[in-house]
């Protein structure tokens, strides 16, 4: 291929595309052979640029015709070889090329764009008429829906709901229940201490002292909420669970009201046929004591693996409130007397629901939950 030839006695860059062919017309006249080599880029370059379908095939044909480097580049490069009166001409002709060239660019980048949108509408189609997805509903955990029917039914029977902190002092939680320090009852009941006189409740018991300290008689509240003891993990302990008080106060409250009270609420729970007893027991805060339980409704005293045996299932701790305790809420105590009680929350939904592993109230397992 001849790269060279001469024109008006210089020496002059050939055209690449016209080969052999550069030599004859260079030696003619160059703005001939310029012109027909702008056009024929102008041709190849337009045929190119049509048919590059994409973004990159588009933006290496302008890099190859009008890039540094390029053939446009090129070929203005030998427009020095020009005469005077050529060069204008042949400059003209090299913009509009040019420009040619840079329309085409345009319009092809706009319909790839256009190509582009329409590829990605289609693929992010969403057909609406499609049925919907159901999301997930969650369920109320057994504590919380036991719970709920626990004050319901003492909600029925009169009582009011109480709630404090479970963060309390030593005396709150011990000196006002009738349990001195060094008492030798402090010692079943493993505690967490945060300091000397402050403690995570072990009972909700601080929030009866604490209503007694407030209002007058007649009293008759619960008070349901988390209580802390410093427990090894099993199937039946756990250092967090949750227990349900109760507590009522007034003139001639009597052994007979805590038994008919507390048997009402075992009937309503677990249904009319439902058969309590009473076990003689202590408290520091009650006297007498005495532990409820319920007939055992799978077996109906016959033994068995719900009830382990006993034909019998403890429900509840209860009393009548000790006369130290009436004293040091400044309740008189020939003149008032009051019954109190405490039901385990986890271990009346353990009996209602058969489940034998406390731990997965707190797991949060929705293969558990989800049962409920
Ligand atoms: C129980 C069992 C028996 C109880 C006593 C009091 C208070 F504050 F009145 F003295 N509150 N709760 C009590 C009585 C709690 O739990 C097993």
């Amino acid at each position: 291929m001849q790269k060279f030839g001469w024109y008006r006695g210089r020496l002059c860059l050939s055209s690449l595309f016209y080969g052999d062919k550069g030599y004859f017309y260079f030696r003619y006249k160059g703005e001939l052979i310029m012109r027909d080599q702008l056009i024929a880029i102008r041709k190849t370059a337009e045929a190119e640029i049509l048919s590059a379908n994409d973004t990159a095939s588009l933006e290496a044909a302008r890099v190859k015709y009008l890039g540094k480097k390029g053939e446009l580049t090129g070929i203005l490069r030998g427009m020095g070889a020009l005469s005077a009166d050529e060069r204008p001409v042949i400059g003209q002709l090299a913009n509009e090329v040019r420009e040619a060239i840079e329309t085409s660019i345009a319009a092809a980048a706009s319909k790839i764009e256009e190509k582009n949108l329409q590829s990605k509408l289609e693929a992010e189609k969403i057909d609406v008429t499609l049925p919907g997805k159901k999301p997930p509903v969650g369920k109320i955990h057994p504590l919380t829906s036991v719970l709920g029917e626990v004050e319901e039914i003492f909600l029925g029977m009169g009582y009011s709901i109480a709630s404090g902190p479970e963060i309390e002092t030593d005396y709150y939680n011990f000196e006002a229940l009738n349990i001195p320090k060094n008492h030798p009852a402090r010692d079943t009941q493993d505690t967490f201490y945060i300091s000397d006189n402050v403690v995570l409740r072990t009972q909700t018991s601080p929030m009866q002292i604490r209503t007694m300290q407030k209002s007058k008689p007649p009293i008759r509240i619960i008070a349901p909420g988390r209580v802390y003891r410093s427990d090894a993990v099993d199937a039946t302990h756990s250092p967090l669970f949750h227990q349900i008080e109760g507590l009522v106060v007034d003139r001639g409250i009597t052994m007979a009201d805590l038994k008919g009270s507390l048997e009402v609420f075992a009937k309503r729970l677990y249904g009319s046929d439902t058969v309590v007893r009473f076990r003689p027991h202590h408290f520091q805060f009650t006297e007498p004591s005495a532990e409820m339980d319920i007939r055992c409704f799978m077996c109906q005293g016959e033994g068995c693996r719900l009830c382990k045996g006993e034909g019998y299932i403890e429900i509840l701790g209860c009393g009548m409130v000790h006369p130290n305790v009436l004293k040091i809420c400044g309740i008189d105590p020939d003149v008032y007397s009051g019954f109190a009680f405490g039901i385990g929350l986890e271990r009346i939904v353990m009996g209602r629901y058969e489940i034998n592993d406390l731990r997965l109230f707190y797991e949060n397992d929705v293969r558990f939950l989800r049962q409920f």
